[in-house]
């Protein structure tokens, strides 16, 4: 049983359905984590990185599962030749990206739950999530729930914290 199925069984979800918006930087691991994540026989073993936009849809039981991409690798495509291993840069993009995101209109309205994967946690040079959290001044958003959590995806570290945070904002949300 994938987490998903587990988080809906917890929650008692039969009928209505949840979505799940998963965005991140390119190659920052969303299918990765989207893989861990799916009930096990849907998991695939050859990870596509995504480009682009809305890249896969899936559904377990009860939950409605859309996987998007915020890359902004048109605008930043100069940025990404010459400093793609800079992960110094690729905050920088990440905190403009999540400016942009929390400022649309769709989003700014609801008081959606938002959890943040500092993931690659295994990488030598890795960023704790503190660091990352300072970084993208996570503090500011002050009308939305949020929580990071320290993750390594190709071993499925981490990804159960965030479920179980993200399980108890949904049932808070349903009362
Ligand atoms: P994306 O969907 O965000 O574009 P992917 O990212 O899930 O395709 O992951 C990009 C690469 O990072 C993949 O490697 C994947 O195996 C790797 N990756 C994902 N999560 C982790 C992690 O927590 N730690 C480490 N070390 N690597 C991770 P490849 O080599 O297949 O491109």
């Amino acid at each position: 049983m994938g987490l998903f199925d587990k988080l809906a069984g917890w929650l008692g979800i039969k009928k209505k359905e949840v979505h799940v918006l998963c965005l991140g930087l390119d190659n920052s691991g969303k299918t990765t984590i989207i893989n861990k994540l799916k009930p096990s026989n849907a998991q695939t073993q050859d990870i596509v990185p995504t480009i682009g936009f809305s890249i896969e849809k899936f559904k377990t039981s009860s939950l409605s599962f859309t996987v998007f991409d915020m890359s902004g690798q048109g605008r930043y495509r100069n940025l990404w030749e010459h400093y793609y291993n800079s992960d110094t840069l690729r905050m920088v993009v990440a905190k403009e990206e999540l400016d942009t995101l929390l400022n649309h209109p769709d989003i700014k309205r609801r008081r959606m739950p938002i959890l943040f994967f500092a993931n690659k946690m295994d990488l030598r040079d890795a960023l704790s999530s503190v660091k990352v959290s300072q970084l993208l001044c996570l503090e500011n958003i002050k009308d939305k729930p949020w929580h990071i959590c320290a993750s390594d995806a190709l071993k499925g570290e981490g990804l159960q914290e965030g479920v179980d945070w993200l399980q108890d904002q949904i049932r808070m949300m349903k009362t």
